[in-house]
């Protein structure tokens, strides 16, 4: 087979990617290792930034997150029991939608198929040939070897996929941070604890309470590295959850059984460059955020928002320019989402070697963001998204 682009990677950037370049009469042919609805099952992102929205309706995929997805004006933070609103809409004009990124994904194949794009699922043994300047892919499917060649391949495999791990290491330079704890998520038929999403900074630990719609909830609480999840009873993660929430959440709060638990251990993970000559990455396959911050899913959306207009830009002019800056553009906006997750993170979580010093000065700048608008106002541009 041939294809102007060859996407690696059948999630939300691969996706959004093949959507993006199909409706701007690009080809490209998605390669998934995994069935849809294996895909769809994965529980993850509920926040979209506002960038987000505008990108996915841009990319025709909006109406059903317009009908069903719910704008939020704002976020709580709780410690010592007292609750701070950022208030988004009144310190920088701003919402976030609530849309879980399942409904995001169900949304990107539905709108692959009306299009009649090619994504090929259950795609084994996906290996990235010819690089740098001469790429092909081949992989197996019903026991068949396939080949498709391309002129350029977009890694959108994910932190474990196959395209980062084909550049040479002495190209790469990788950053990470490994955090010393996990998080147990458990998602319930249940109404949301609040109205909005309460980030819960407690000495037990940290506590998130999230949802989908106002029929399905979606909590975390912070737990050590070495839990597994059948340790952990649907009745002893509610009782933890009311401990750390505020009280009158944790009094009003509806519990239910879990029908999705799982724990996700939390990483800051960054590979640089995001190119090697015509391979690029986009999403999990080049870096890694710790939810806290609510920016994995969002960073995808964003990388792919620079490399499909870099590619259109390429084919329509034959300009080499945005793709060439591709790399330092996209890594200049995720840097500062990873800082900022990091910073959300470090504020948020209980630490094992946490001095008291530390414990102070977690505190009081939590105090701080009660006290200050200028403080609210640095933590609700960066959790509302920083401009494209
Ligand atoms: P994805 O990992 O979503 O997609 C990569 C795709 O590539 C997968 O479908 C995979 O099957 C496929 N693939 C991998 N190897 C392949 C191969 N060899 N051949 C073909 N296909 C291959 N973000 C948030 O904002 N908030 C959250 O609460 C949150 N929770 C998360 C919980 C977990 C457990 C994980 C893992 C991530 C979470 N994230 C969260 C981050 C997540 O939402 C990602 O940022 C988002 O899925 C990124 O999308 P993609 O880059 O498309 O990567
Ligand atoms: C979620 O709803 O899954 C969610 C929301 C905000 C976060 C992380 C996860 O920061």
């Amino acid at each position: 087979m041939r294809a102007q682009i060859c996407i690696i990677g059948g999630g939300p950037a691969g996706l959004l990617l093949s959507q993006i370049l199909h409706r701007a009469g690009i080809s490209c042919i998605v390669l998934e290792r995994h069935s849809r609805d294996y895909v769809l099952a994965r529980i993850r992102a509920g926040v979209l930034e506002w960038g987000s929205v505008e990108e996915l309706e841009r990319a025709g995929v909006g109406s059903r997150m317009r009908a069903e997805g719910i704008p939020h004006d704002g976020v709580l933070l709780a410690a010592r029991n007292r609750a701070i609103r950022i208030d988004f809409k009144d310190l920088i004009g701003r919402q976030v939608m609530v849309y879980g990124q399942t409904e995001v994904t169900h949304d990107l194949y539905d709108a692959r198929d009306a299009m009649g794009g090619t994504v090929i699922t259950e795609a084994e043994g996906v290996t990235l040939q010819g690089l740098p300047d001469t790429p092909y892919v081949t992989y197996v499917k019903d026991g068949t070897e396939h080949r498709i060649d391309c002129d350029y391949i977009a890694g959108c495999d994910g932190f474990h996929g196959p395209s980062r791990k084909a550049i040479p290491e002495a190209l790469l330079k990788t950053y990470e941070k490994i955090y010393p704890f996990g998080w147990l998520g458990v998602l319930s038929e249940t109404p949301p604890a609040a109205e909005e999403l309460i980030y819960a900074s407690h000495d037990r630990g940290f506590a998130l309470c999230s949802m989908r719609n106002p029929h399905l909830s979606r909590y975390y609480i912070q737990v050590p590295l070495d839990h597994k999840v059948d340790q952990w009873s649907d009745e002893a993660f509610w009782a933890e959850l009311k401990r750390r929430i505020p009280h009158d959440a944790a009094e009003t709060l509806v519990t239910g059984p879990s029908i999705e638990k799982s724990i996700a251990p939390l990483r800051s993970f960054v590979a640089e460059p995001m190119r090697w000559g015509r391979l690029f990455l986009a999403g999990d396959a080049a870096h890694i955020v710790p939810p806290t911050g609510a920016k994995g899913l969002n960073l995808a959306v964003s990388d792919v928002h620079y490399l499909s207009r870099a590619l259109i830009a390429h084919y329509r002019d034959g300009s080499e320019e945005l793709l060439d800056r591709y790399s330092e553009t996209a890594l200049a906006r995720v840097w500062k989402a990873i800082r900022f997750s990091w910073w959300m993170t470090t504020l948020l979580h209980r630490f094992p070697d946490q001095s008291d010093f530390d414990l102070h000065i977690q505190a009081y700048e939590i105090e701080y963001l009660g006290d200050s608008r200028a403080a609210r106002t640095a933590l609700a541009e960066n959790y509302t998204g920083l401009p494209f």
